[in-house]
């Protein structure tokens, strides 16, 4: 089906697409601009269905936050505590694999593990953490530790960035989120997160992962004082990257909530934005297999509407969730598999659970299996 483009910036973008060209930053700034929603969902949507049919991924996954203490007060950040902070937590190693073991009943295939910067955890907990969580649940892939949690602990503990990472994957983390990106572009950065390592560092410590073997995902956070050219410029960056290593296995975009946190004052992102933000990443992000609509951070009606713009992936159970709730989120902590499946079939596409890597996972009612 053919869609009138009514943009005339989008025309020339629009004979690229169907050419396979590459999107020049020229061409990301215009998308970004443009009001046309569905002139640019219909080029988005032509390279998400020439790369994925109509399949549409989701997983099986539980998010755990070890902590939530932090030494970097990001002003971008709800969910981060100073150590003193009496509402505070730090989890055992008893309580975080005991956590891991509750929620659903549902098998699942990944923990998502993310937490604060905190100044006394050492690299052996981490490790004791991996180990017995691997331990208890031998088949279940361990997600775990943003870019910036990885620099942050090889700081402390006066190792290498690689020696870090070869540490915590030895003692079982199999690949990395996205988190921690935001925004590349130095003097945003410095405003929203000022205590977190550059744009520099955060892309070398993925670079170092990849070349490790270590797979990892990215994002970007937007909507709050960014412009059009930052973003570009950030998406540029992991593009650029990725044709180095081809690391990156999936794209989050993810929208700025500013609840509780030091930027309140910023509205909150629009639908528009944050369609924009799935369908503008397909286009430039060319090398890039996979691009996420997080359901929890876009709701689960305009994530399921991204399906049509670009997306292809809407992430999964969760069972619990912190970051985007402390930050004034209203979605529910998690959905069950069978809402997931309702969601991708009522936007007439063909579900397919996933484990991390994106292998095809064929479950009975308590247990799965991996198709290699
Ligand atoms: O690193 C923090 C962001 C990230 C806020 O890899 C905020 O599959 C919006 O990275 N408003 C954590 N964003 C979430 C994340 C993620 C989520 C889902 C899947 C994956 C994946 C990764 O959330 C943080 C930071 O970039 N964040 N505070 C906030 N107030």
């Amino acid at each position: 089906m053919q869609v009138v483009i009514e943009d005339p910036r989008l025309v020339p973008i629009r004979n690229k697409v169907e050419r396979g060209e590459r999107l020049s930053f020229e061409d990301g700034v215009a998308l970004y601009q443009t009001a046309d929603i569905l002139g640019l969902g219909y080029l988005a949507n032509l390279i998400r269905e020439r790369l994925h049919g109509n399949t549409t991924y989701f997983n099986v996954n539980r998010h755990i936050n070890p902590t939530d203490v932090c030494v970097a007060s990001c002003r971008l950040c709800a969910f981060g505590k100073r150590v003193r902070d009496p509402k505070a937590y730090t989890m055992s190693l008893e309580e975080v694999w005991h956590r891991a073991g509750e929620g659903w009943s549902e098998a699942v295939t990944e923990f998502h593990i993310v937490g604060g910067l905190h100044p006394e955890l050492t690299i052996e907990w981490y490790c004791e953490m991996l180990r017995g969580l691997k331990q208890r649940f031998p088949r279940v892939h361990l997600k775990a530790f943003t870019m910036v949690e990885i620099a942050y602990l090889a700081r402390r503990t006066k190792l290498s960035i690689r020696e870090t990472l070869e540490r915590l994957r030895d003692a079982g983390m199999d690949s990395l989120p996205g988190g921690g990106a935001e925004i590349f572009n130095e003097p945003v950065r410095r405003i929203i997160c000022d205590h977190k390592i550059d744009g520099r560092e955060w892309i070398e410590t993925a670079r170092t992962a990849h070349q490790l073997g270590l797979r990892s995902n990215c994002t970007m956070l937007y909507g709050h004082i960014e412009n059009e050219q930052d973003r570009v410029d950030h998406l540029i960056r992991l593009r650029d990257l990725q044709d180095e290593t081809h690391g990156f296995v999936t794209y989050i975009p993810l929208a700025f909530h500013p609840d509780n946190t030091a930027l309140h004052h910023i509205p909150k992102t629009t639908g528009f934005d944050d369609i924009k933000a799935i369908a503008v990443a397909r286009l430039i992000l060319d090398n890039v297999p996979h691009i996420k609509a997080y359901w929890v951070m876009m709701t689960p009606k305009v994530a399921q509407i991204a399906l049509r713009f670009g997306a292809n992936d809407i992430d999964g159970t969760i069972v619990e969730e912190h970051i985007y709730h402390d930050a004034g989120a209203t979605t529910k902590q998690g959905l069950r598999r069978a809402e997931l499946l309702e969601l991708i079939r009522k936007a007439g596409r063909e579900p397919v659970e996933r484990d991390t890597l994106y292998r095809a996972v064929e479950r009975t009612e308590a247990t799965f299996t991996v198709l290699v």
